[in-house]
């Protein structure tokens, strides 16, 4: 695959799910709530998981309209996740995708709901159309299981049970299983949730699901060991949110518990296992997959 057609495609998907969350995010939602809620989730981001839905997708045959909605619903999880994580109660922070957080611009009760209906719009994307039904495309099993894919991720199996170990972390040392535990939850469920997610719309047989879950935890785990390097080797200006909060908030990270050369050789490790999961996969069209693998363990932001 030439970086040009890869870059192509990227483009054009990400201008898709944009397009999509312009018209799936309601301004209009009572005072002010919609406001809030759109500049939580437009106009910013790198849109990885849900460029990860498509791909996976892709790979498996999937229905385009199926795997935008998925896209779009992991997207809002994400999206209210980071909401909610800049608040003063958790990780307290002023700045996010190069603006003020949403509590900084909007005050914190309404960030608060902004991340509460954008929770719940991401389940409703995935069940029922808002007032678009001509697009929907989801059968109700595939819609039962999108849905279950997404919870299991998002709740305290996953993401949220993550943040608690995250938070409850603070100032203590943790075991590289320990801190591997936790990333595997706060941040490598949702992107493997995003993978499986996409792959549901296709067809995959089991040989293919497996080496998908298997792409999709190798990925989620590097993308968060890449996030603790980003945060020491990197400047504020470049990540769009603020650098060094680990080490300020004394967080134990790869970094810390292993050392920068040590956490490096994870993410190369982890980059070599996603490939050879896709390699061993049986699918013919993993290229857009491969290639964002590699950019999730080269990226500088
Ligand atoms: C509040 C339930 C709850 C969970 C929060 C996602 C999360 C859990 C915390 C965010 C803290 C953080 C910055 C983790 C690092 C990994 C991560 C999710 C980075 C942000 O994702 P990107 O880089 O962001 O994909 P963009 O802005 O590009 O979408």
């Amino acid at each position: 695959m030439k970086t040009a057609a890869f870059e192509d495609w990227k483009r054009q998907a990400q201008m898709a799910v944009e397009a999509a969350l312009e018209a799936w995010v309601p301004e209009d939602a009572p005072a002010g709530l919609g406001v809030a809620m759109r500049y939580g989730v437009l106009d910013g981001g790198k849109r990885v998981r849900p460029l990860l839905v498509l791909a996976a997708a892709q790979a498996t045959g999937g229905s385009e309209g199926a795997a935008m909605r998925a896209a779009v619903a992991v997207e809002l999880i994400h999206a209210y996740s980071l909401i909610h994580d800049d608040m003063p109660c958790m990780d307290n922070d002023v700045l996010r995708r190069g603006k003020p957080t949403v509590h900084v611009q909007f005050g914190q009760a309404q960030a608060m709901l902004a991340g509460d209906a954008m929770h719940t719009l991401a389940f409703e994307l995935l069940t029922a159309p808002p007032g678009q039904e001509e697009d929907f495309e989801l059968a109700p099993a595939l819609s039962a299981r999108l849905c279950g894919l997404l919870a299991r991720a998002a709740g305290h199996t996953g993401m949220a049970g993550g943040q608690a170990i995250d938070l409850a972390s603070v100032g203590k040392p943790l075991s590289h299983a320990q801190l591997r535990d936790m990333h595997r939850r706060k941040t490598g469920a949702l992107l493997q949730a995003s993978v499986r997610m996409g792959a549901a719309c296709g067809r995959p047989d089991a040989r293919a699901w497996q080496a998908l879950s298997e792409y999709g935890e190798a990925i989620g785990l590097a993308f968060q060991i890449v996030d603790d390097i980003l945060d020491v080797t990197q400047e504020s200006s470049t990540l769009g949110k603020t650098a060094g909060k680990d080490q300020d908030s004394n967080k134990p990270t790869y970094v810390t518990v292993l050392g920068l050369d040590a956490a490096r050789r994870q993410v190369q490790e982890l980059h070599a296992q996603a490939h050879a999961a896709l390699s061993g996969s049986g699918l013919a069209e993993t290229a857009m997959l491969a290639r964002l693998a590699d950019r999730i363990v080269e990226r500088d932001s």
